[in-house]
């Protein structure tokens, strides 16, 4: 059997969208807290065997149609030589660039840094069920820019790293670049570990102006795109809050892309080029509400799944901790039972 994940992304027909939720594998699942009261964030992500395991839970908790590796997209910053910490506030940087002089002269990327997590990967393979898709991902160069800068996320508006790119634009590029190359050399460095498919995680895409989104940024996500297409693994972009810069993907720069919860659905088909896939776009939010009323909402999609066969069924943004595991597995199984009618 093959996988649906993987035909629908190679565009191929099937019988209903595949299935699958940025932020599966965390908090909502209430195998994964069991382990949590164990070990820690970053003990799991440094124990292959744990890895591998957490990767593999929403696979047999959920029946989603792909797994997602179980890591974090600040683990380039770390490789980069900032201290990390993810505390129960969200993650933390001891030593955030705002407080350097010179912050391009503070970081020293150390591709060595990241080899666990191949190991990691090569642990998920060896003991997935067959025919198991895995992502696996990393974030897009703004989106870890404004962490590194700031340190920790406050509201998620990240002012001064968004200045920064004014008033310090020679600098910021610099550091964008090097973001960009160790980002390069990661997601080489996973699909020679043997991921399927790569998702680069724009979640702050929404926090600049367009103009400036393309002309400081996209030059570098197209440059990690390049790198992961040019290996014939699909690429996947999420851009939340890109606007009317989904007009900008083309086929060649991203194989489907992820929509956010605010642009209807309907109006990104016109928006991107045919060819590229859709991926989207439930509001997590919505997960908080009866089944009932979660069940209206996703009778809106039958129409669109019905018409449009390159379409991976996820959310607008990842999975938030207050979410019932119940109304998680409630979607799953919707969307796998549903006549789609193609
Ligand atoms: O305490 C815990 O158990 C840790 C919680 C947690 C988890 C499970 C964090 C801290 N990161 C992760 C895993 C993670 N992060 C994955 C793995 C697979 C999955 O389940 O999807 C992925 C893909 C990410 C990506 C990530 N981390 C993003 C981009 C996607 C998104 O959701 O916007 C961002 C912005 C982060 C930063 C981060 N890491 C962790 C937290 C709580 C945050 C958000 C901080 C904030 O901005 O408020």
């Amino acid at each position: 059997m093959q996988s649906i994940f993987l035909d629908t992304l190679q565009g191929k027909k099937t019988s209903r969208p595949p299935v699958w939720f940025m932020r599966q594998a965390g908090r909502v699942l209430p195998s994964y807290m069991k382990l949590r009261e164990k070990y820690s964030f970053q003990e799991m992500m440094a124990n292959p065997k744990l890895a591998a395991q957490v990767t593999l839970l929403p696979i047999h908790d959920l029946g989603v149609d792909a797994a997602i590796l179980f890591s974090d997209i600040l683990v380039i910053p770390e490789a980069m030589g900032m201290d990390l910490t993810f505390t129960d506030k969200g993650p933390v940087f001891s030593n955030p660039l705002k407080n350097e002089i010179k912050p391009e002269m503070a970081l020293q990327p150390d591709e060595k840094k990241l080899e666990y997590i191949y190991e990691n990967i090569k642990e998920i393979i060896r003991t997935k069920p067959a025919n198991t898709p895995l992502i696996g991902f990393c974030g897009s160069p703004l989106t870890t820019f404004c962490y590194m800068v700031e340190g920790i996320s406050r509201n998620h508006t990240f002012p001064e790293a968004i200045a920064m790119l004014y008033k310090n634009k020679s600098t910021a590029i610099k550091i964008l670049t090097a973001i960009t190359d160790l980002s390069i050399t990661y997601a080489q460095q996973q699909i020679k570990a043997g991921i399927d498919v790569f998702q680069l995680f724009e979640t702050h895409a929404g926090l600049i102006p367009e103009s400036l989104y393309k002309e400081i940024m996209l030059p570098q996500v197209k440059r990690i795109a390049k790198a992961v297409k040019s290996t014939g693994t699909p690429f996947i972009y999420m851009p939340k809050g890109i606007g009317f810069g989904l007009e900008w993907i083309k086929p060649k720069f991203a194989d489907f892309v992820s929509i956010d919860w605010q642009t209807p659905i309907k109006k990104a088909r016109k928006a991107v080029h045919k060819k590229v896939g859709l991926q989207g776009n439930l509001d997590p939010r919505l997960l908080l509400a009866p089944q009932a009323v979660i069940e209206k909402e996703l009778e809106k999609y039958i129409p669109f799944g019905k018409k449009n066969k390159n379409w991976i069924f996820n959310l607008g943004h990842g999975l938030i901790p207050q979410i019932p595991f119940e109304n998680v597995k409630f979607v799953v199984d919707w969307v796998k039972n549903t006549d789609w009618q193609r």
